[in-house]
C-alpha cells in the first residue's frame, strides 16, 4: 500500500517463515461487496425495459450516460463510414489483432461432426451449430475497449452467429467510440446498442421496438451489468444465457533469478493500471530480499510515471509478494489461487507451464508481456476471474455454439442394444419406454428380418 513515504509497494511474505493457512488466507480474494443492494437497483430497471422497451432504454441511457441528444437507442448495419474515422495507425493496428484473433479462434472451430460407433448399427454423433443470436457487451467506463469488441466478436463470427448485436454505452455526446463502430463492422454486426448497464442487457435479454433479442449474453462489465446477466440468466421468460461471472482482474506473475526486474514490474503494472479493484500477486522463486527489493524499485518508479498511478496505488494496496524456495512451491500457490493471467518469467518457462492445472491464460517467458495477449496475440481476453479459473474456460468459439448429438441405428444395431433398453425400462417401471422397443422387435421376427 501506501506507506509514510508514499511508496507504491506489495505486502511481501516468506513463505518458508509462514504458515500455510496464512499464505492461503493471503491468497484469497478480497470479498466482494454483497450483490443485494446491486439486485434491488437492477431489478426495477429491467422491468421497465421490459415493459417500456425503446422509451425506458432511451431515457436511462440519458440519465446514466448525460446522453441527451440521443434519439435512437440502436443503429443498424451497414455503419456510415463517417462513424469509423480513425487514424491510419489505429485502423492498421485492429486489422492486425483482428487478423491473428481469426486466425487462432478459426482452428478452434469443430472440423467434422465426431462419429461413434458404439456397437455394430449403433451410430452416435456429436456437431456443432452456432448459436443464432448473441449479445455482446463492450464497456464504457474509465477506459474505451475495442479490444473488448473483437475478442468477442471475433469468435462469435468465426463460429457462424447469424446475428450479432453489440451494446456499448454512447459518450455524452450520444456517439460511439469510431474504434468500436470500426470492429462491429469488421465482425459483421447486425446492430450496435447505444446503451450500457442494466438497461442494455435487459434490453438484449427481451429485445424492444428497435433492439433484437438474443440467445446469449457475453461480455464484461461493472456490478450492475453482471448482476442484471444473472437476473436475466435466471429469467425462464427471457430464455437467455450468458457466459461466466466476471469480476476484477488478476494477475499472477512467477519470477527467479533469471528473470529481467524492469519487465516483471511492467507487467505487474498492466494489470494493475486496470482499476483499484485489481489484484496482482508477485510470486519469486529463490530470490533474496536484495533481489524482490529490485523488482520493488522498479515498480515504485515506473509506477509513478503512469497516467493512471492513482488507480495502480489502490490495487497495489491490496496486492501481495510470496517469496518461495522452489518452482514447485511456486506452481501448488499458482494453482492454489486460480489466476486470470499468470506470467511465467522464469528459466525454462515452456516446460513449467505444463504444471499449471488452474489459470485462464499463461504468458510465457520474458517476451510474453500480457499486453500482446490482452490486444494482438490472437489469445482471447475475456479469461475466468475470482478463482474461476478452477471450472471455467475463457471465451472462445465453444462459447458461442452448442452441440447437438444424433443416434443411428439399424434394425441389426436394435437387435443389438433392445435388450438392454428393454431390461432397464423395465426396472424403471416405464412400460411404454420398454414397448417401443418390443413392438419393433416384434415386427422384425415376425417379417424375417
Ligand atoms: N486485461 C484485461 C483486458 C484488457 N486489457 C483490455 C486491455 N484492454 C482483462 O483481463
Ligand atoms: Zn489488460
Amino acid at each position: 500500500g501506501l506507506n509514510a513515504s508514499g511508496r507504491i509497494q506489495m505486502r511481501r511474505f516468506d513463505t518458508t517463515r509462514e504458515s500455510p493457512e496464512a499464505i492461503e488466507e493471503v491468497l484469497k480474494r478480497p470479498s466482494q461487496r454483497s450483490t443485494d443492494r446491486i439486485m434491488g437497483i437492477v431489478q426495477p430497471i429491467i422491468k421497465d425495459v421490459q415493459a417500456r422497451g425503446d422509451k425506458a432504454l432511451l431515457e436511462y441511457t440519458h440519465k446514466f450516460e448525460k446522453a441527451t441528444s440521443l434519439t435512437s437507442p440502436v443503429l443498424k448495419a451497414p455503419f456510415p463510414q463517417s462513424l469509423m474515422q480513425l487514424p491510419p495507425e489505429t485502423i492498421s493496428a485492429i486489422d492486425i489483432s483482428y487478423e491473428n484473433i481469426r486466425k487462432f479462434h478459426a482452428a478452434q472451430v469443430d472440423k467434422k461432426p465426431l462419429e461413434v460407433e458404439t456397437m455394430p448399427g449403433i451410430i452416435c454423433s456429436r456437431f456443432a451449430r452456432p448459436i443464432e443470436r448473441v449479445g455482446l457487451y463492450v464497456p464504457g467506463g474509465t477506459a474505451v475497449l475495442p479490444s473488448t469488441a473483437l475478442m468477442l466478436g471475433v469468435p462469435a463470427m468465426v463460429a457462424g452467429c447469424k446475428k450479432i448485436v453489440i451494446a456499448s454505452p454512447p459518450r455524452a455526446d450520444g456517439k460511439l467510440t469510431p474504434e468500436i463502430v470500426y470492429v462491429a463492422h469488421k465482425v459483421g454486426a447486425e446492430s450496435i446498442v447505444l446503451a450500457g448497464g442494466a438497461q442494455a442487457v435487459a434490453a438484449m435479454a427481451y429485445g424492444t421496438e428497435s433492439v433484437t433479442k438474443v440467445d446469449k449474453i457475453l461480455g464484461p462489465g461493472n456490478q450492475f451489468v453482471t448482476a442484471a446477466k444473472m437476473l436475466v440468466s435466471n429469467d425462464t421468460t427471457a430464455n437467455v444465457s450468458i457466459d461466466m461471472p466476471a469480476g476484477p482482474s488478476e494477475v499472477l506473475v512467477i519470477a527467479d533469478s533469471t528473470a529481467n526486474p524492469a519487465f516483471v514490474a511492467s507487467d505487474l503494472l498492466s494489470q494493475a493500471e486496470h482499476g483499484t479493484d485489481s489484484q496482482v500477486i508477485l510470486i519469486t522463486i529463490g530470490l533474496d530480499n536484495e533481489g524482490v527489493q529490485a523488482i520493488e524499485d522498479e515498480l515504485h518508479n515506473q509506477a509513478m510515471a503512469l497516467p493512471r498511478v492513482d488507480l495502480v496505488r489502490g490495487a497495489i494496496s491490496h496486492s501481495v509478494t510470496l517469496m518461495t524456495a522452489t518452482l514447485d512451491e511456486a506452481m501448488a500457490l499458482s494453482n492454489l489461487y486460480a489466476p486470470e493471467h499468470l506470467i511465467l518469467q522464469i528459466a525454462d518457462a515452456l516446460k513449467a507451464r505444463e504444471m499449471v492445472t488452474n489459470a485462464g491464460s499463461v504468458f510465457v517467458g520474458d517476451w510474453t508481456p500480457e499486453s500482446v495477449g490482452d490486444y494482438s496475440a490472437g489469445v482471447n481476453h475475456s479469461l475466468p476471474t475470482y478463482g474461476y479459473a478452477r471450472q471455467y474456460s475463457g471465451v472462445n468459439t465453444g462459447s458461442f455454439v452448442k452441440h447437438i448429438t444424433s443416434s443411428h441405428l439399424t434394425a441389426q444395431g436394435l437387435r443389438n442394444v433392445g435388450g438392454a433398453v428393454m431390461q432397464l425400462a423395465k426396472v424403471e417401471e416405464l412400460e411404454a419406454h420398454r414397448r417401443a422397443v418390443e413392438i419393433r422387435l416384434e415386427w422384425l421376427d415376425k417379417n424375417q428380418q
